[in-house]
């Protein structure tokens, strides 16, 4: 029995149910090794009035310097929020250090939401996150923002046809933007968040074509949710599933992690009460086996 490991590049909040607090148990529960890369250490994450924050940096290249001498190997790595272009550069060295021909490297380009980069990020940020880590990536997991920002449509224009009942013109950007993402050196990229008031569109690409995938929206976004979508599908890819499964999965398994925090109503900022669900994600070995044949 193969046991895969997967790098995950991320900070660690400690409250709040984001980056590598999601990332460890959600990979562990898949049954994937997580490996954690620290990016920084804060106290909670940047939705809360204040927080604490340890730059971690400077120590990520001796970190993966010793995880070089061991020898260590990676099945995948997954790379999340990043805050500066010298967590970037870190992060494109490990990817460089350890990945083979057969490493896959997601990469979550997260930094913009709603049609803005976030606070703090400037144009020049997007272009260094494109130029340094997008053209690493095997996948990469950028929102409809981050899709128009790296492939340079027009977000406005995309979101002016959400409302089209036949979704022709939609469809068409999206199939465009994918393209342009592909010149950016990804094969596979998924496209999250195209909100359509009830429901989210969500486009996927690999070798079998474009592929839409429409889910109910079961209550507000919350912290952490693009987290566990990184989590899920590079945990699935890298034990054999296709991307379209590890989408679904990754859809189903968010959907029921917000439904359970809507219901016991806890604040938006405390992310979703995944723990009350983690066991549906948890699959013996036999059952992962009998997945990847049915794929
Ligand atoms: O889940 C995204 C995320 C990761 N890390 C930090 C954050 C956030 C979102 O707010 O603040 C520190």
């Amino acid at each position: 029995m193969k046991s895969h490991k997967l790098a995950v590049i991320n900070d660690l909040s400690g409250y709040g149910r984001c980056s590598l607090a999601v990332a460890i148990p959600v990979i562990s529960a898949l049954g994937v090794q997580a490996c954690a890369v620290p990016t920084s250490i804060l106290s909670n994450h940047t939705g809360f009035p204040k927080e604490y924050k340890f730059d971690f940096t400077d120590h990520m290249s001796p970190y993966m310097d010793a995880w070089q001498e061991l020898g260590l190997e990676f099945d995948g790595i997954v790379t999340g929020y990043m805050n500066d272009p010298a967590q970037v550069d870190a992060a494109a060295a490990f990817i460089e250090a350890f990945r083979s021909s057969e490493t896959t490297v997601f990469v979550d380009p997260a930094m913009a939401d709603h049609g803005k980069l976030y606070r703090g990020f400037t144009p020049a940020y997007a272009e260094y996150i494109k130029d340094k880590l997008i053209r690493h990536a095997t996948v990469i997991k950028p929102n409809i923002t981050e899709a128009c920002i790296l492939s340079g449509y027009d977000y406005d224009e995309v979101m002016s046809t959400v409302g089209d009942h036949t979704m022709r013109r939609l469809k068409s950007h999206l199939i465009n933007i994918v393209e342009k993402l592909r010149e950016l050196g990804p094969s596979d990229i998924v496209i999250t968040g195209v909100d359509r008031g009830e429901r989210i569109l969500n486009t996927l690409a690999d070798e079998n074509g474009v592929k839409f995938i429409s889910v109910k929206k079961t209550g507000a976004n919350r912290p952490g949710t693009g987290d566990i979508f990184s989590s899920i599908v590079a945990a699935s890819l890298i034990q054999g599933l296709g991307l379209e499964h590890a989408v679904r999965k990754a859809c189903e398994f968010i959907a029921a992690s917000i439904s359970v925090s809507e219901e016991a109503g806890i604040p938006v900022n405390e992310g979703v009460m995944f723990e009350k669900v983690l066991s549906k994600l948890c699959c013996t070995f036999d059952q992962i086996d009998s997945v990847k044949k049915r794929n």
